[in-house]
């Protein structure tokens, strides 16, 4: 179960985040009013949300998410592979945050790189891709880390995914949503897969929390296989984040 939700409201500069998506550039009200929605979504499923304000030095910095792991023994402060976003995990107000909720805080250090998008926890384990943002080093520090805490990491390269977490959302219950490039890994092959076509990959960036699973807005097949698996589905719109490459993971830190 999650008890505790960190979000970080998008701010102006939203308008400039990394994309490569083609879609147009977001509507910063839009953006605004998809995030509120999104924290009530999580509201719903019981957590308690803290809410960052803006920072408009940053215009990735609602996807939270990067910046930090936060495992059921520690938070990891992560070291951002994307330039734009290399000090954002210093900032200070997710930093007071995180010191709220955990005694022990952690850092990745340089030439290590990696974002937390490229993580997936499955209970104890951490299943770590290896991206354009996350170098092989900042994985080893990673696993180094999590080993000293008694939890365990795997690396996983990756090929045309921004983030692995962009291709897949475990959702407990060894049920395991699978889009793209991680269809045929013979790492996921213990799960209980459930394929998302390729003409709804966006939707594959679902999360789980607390027997809810919280699904992006227009990806009906993805939405069905949920629903159908017995879980109380909560529908957000993400369209404005979706521009900049950036989903429902995203957009917060759950633990
Ligand atoms: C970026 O390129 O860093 C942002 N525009 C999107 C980040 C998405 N984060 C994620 O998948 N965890």
């Amino acid at each position: 179960m999650f008890k505790n939700v960190i979000v970080r409201v998008p701010s102006k500069s939203v308008v400039e985040g990394i994309s490569s998506a083609n879609l147009g550039k977001p509507d910063y009200n839009l953006a605004l009013k998809q995030h509120e929605l999104y924290v009530s979504a999580l509201t719903k499923t019981g957590v308690n949300v803290t809410v960052l304000e803006p920072n408009d030095e940053f215009p990735d910095s609602c996807f939270v998410e990067d910046v930090a792991l936060c495992t059921r023994k520690c938070a990891i402060i992560t070291r951002p592979g994307a330039e734009t976003r290399r000090n954002e995990s210093a900032l200070p107000d997710l930093q007071e945050a995180l010191s709220k909720f955990y005694e022990h805080i952690e850092y990745i250090k340089a030439p290590g790189t990696i974002e937390a998008g490229d993580i997936m926890m499955v209970g104890d384990h951490f299943y770590i891709g290896e991206s354009a943002r996350t170098n092989r080093e900042g994985a080893e520090q990673m696993i180094a880390i999590l080993e000293k805490y008694g939890l365990s990491g795997s690396i996983v390269p990756l090929k045309e995914v921004l983030h692995l977490k962009t291709g897949l959302a475990y959702l407990e219950n060894n049920n395991l949503l699978v889009a793209g490039e991680f269809v045929k890994s013979p790492e996921f092959e213990k799960y209980n897969k459930i394929i998302v076509p390729e003409d709804e990959a966006y939707g594959a960036n679902c999360i789980w929390v607390n027997d809810y699973v919280l699904v992006p807005e227009g990806y009906p097949t993805v939405q069905k296989a949920i629903e159908d698996l017995g879980y109380k589905v909560l529908v957000v719109d993400t369209s404005e984040f979706r521009k900049i490459d950036g989903g429902l993971s995203c957009l917060s830190l759950r633990f």
